[in-house]
């Protein structure tokens, strides 16, 4: 059987690389992204694109009758800065979007779920450093909380009802050919563009704030490899964690320094500061690696060559 890709959210930070790599490896014609507005991009121009809105059930149901859909990847998503300003909204769109995808599968009408879970679940009472998989939990974000529930739905709809979904909790992730949007961990791509327009960079985060991130090729990579795995290798069905590099503000700053010998950065905390603090400064993936052959493969310095050199561009 021809697998047949939706993704919910194409057009957001992770959303684009993921629609391209896909679009890719699987056929323009086996890729269907959807967004809940049509913008003038390359995801839009460049294979098939529908409009949805990831709260409505018959929206996304019309579109995988129509394509014949197997597999959904939910990108949708309010992120953690954006959620603490509107946590209602933030909440309904979090888990119902979820709903509507688990639903679906448990009717029959698709095979396979990419959901992505975020090292928001963990909280203050987590250890914060090397993470393990299954350790204390008590998010203090709307979003952590969104998440962390939605992980209990997923393993649950897989245990009850045969769903096929796969997740990872992804760390802050780096990327040069999209913005991301509302995160606490998007400081880490503002940087390399500040950097490079000004020389200069005041962060809205301490210059000791350690958190996980990763370049945003090894999570698609990471996102593909899951998908593809064969069912009895994916032993979690809540989230996996997945572990790429850590680093403060500080330690990235003198990296981005070693490129551009001027570039200056300055401190300015505001409430993502306390986002930031409940969060890991960095993850154990082992149970990645081991059950689906994780590795991740950029270092800080590998991918602050790659965002320079294409932000130059
Ligand atoms: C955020 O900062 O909200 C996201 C995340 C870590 O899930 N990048």
């Amino acid at each position: 059987m021809t697998t047949k890709i939706l993704i919910i959210g194409a057009c957001g930070q992770i959303g684009t690389e993921l629609t391209t790599q896909l679009r890719a490896q699987y056929g323009v014609d086996n890729v269907v992204a959807s967004d809940i507005r049509k913008l003038n991009n390359d995801i839009v121009n460049t294979g098939i694109f529908e409009v949805v809105n990831a709260l409505d059930y018959n929206q996304i149901e019309h579109l995988i009758e129509k394509y014949q859909i197997t597999d959904v990847y939910l990108m949708a998503a309010l992120l953690s800065a954006t959620a603490e300003k509107n946590p209602a909204f933030a909440w309904d769109l979090n888990m119902n979007s979820l709903f509507h995808v688990l639903n679906l599968a448990k009717a029959g009408k698709i095979k396979k779920i990419f959901w992505p879970s975020s090292i928001a679940v963990f909280g203050p009472t987590t250890p914060r450093e090397n993470t393990p998989q299954y350790t204390i939990m008590e998010p203090t974000t709307v979003y952590g909380i969104s998440k962390q529930t939605g992980e209990r739905w997923c393993e649950y709809y897989h245990h009850q009802y045969g769903v096929d979904v796969r997740s990872i909790r992804y760390p802050g992730l780096i990327s040069w050919t999209s913005e991301p949007g509302g995160g606490t961990t998007d400081y880490a791509v503002d940087i390399y563009h500040k950097a490079l327009e000004d020389g200069k960079y005041e962060c809205f985060l301490r210059d000791d704030s350690k958190l996980p991130m990763m370049y945003m090729e090894d999570a698609i990579r990471a996102t593909i490899e899951i998908m593809q795995a064969d069912a009895e290798a994916i032993k979690i069905r809540s989230s996996y964690n997945l572990a790429g590099i850590s680093f403060t503000p500080a330690e990235i700053a003198a990296e981005i320094t070693k490129h551009i010998p001027d570039f200056t950065i300055t401190y300015k905390p505001d409430f993502r500061q306390k986002i930031a603090d409940s969060w890991p400064a960095s993850i154990d993936d082992s149970s990645a690696r081991s059950d689906w052959g994780w590795k991740h493969e950029y270092n800080m310095s590998a991918m602050t060559q790659v965002m320079l050199d294409n932000l130059r561009k």
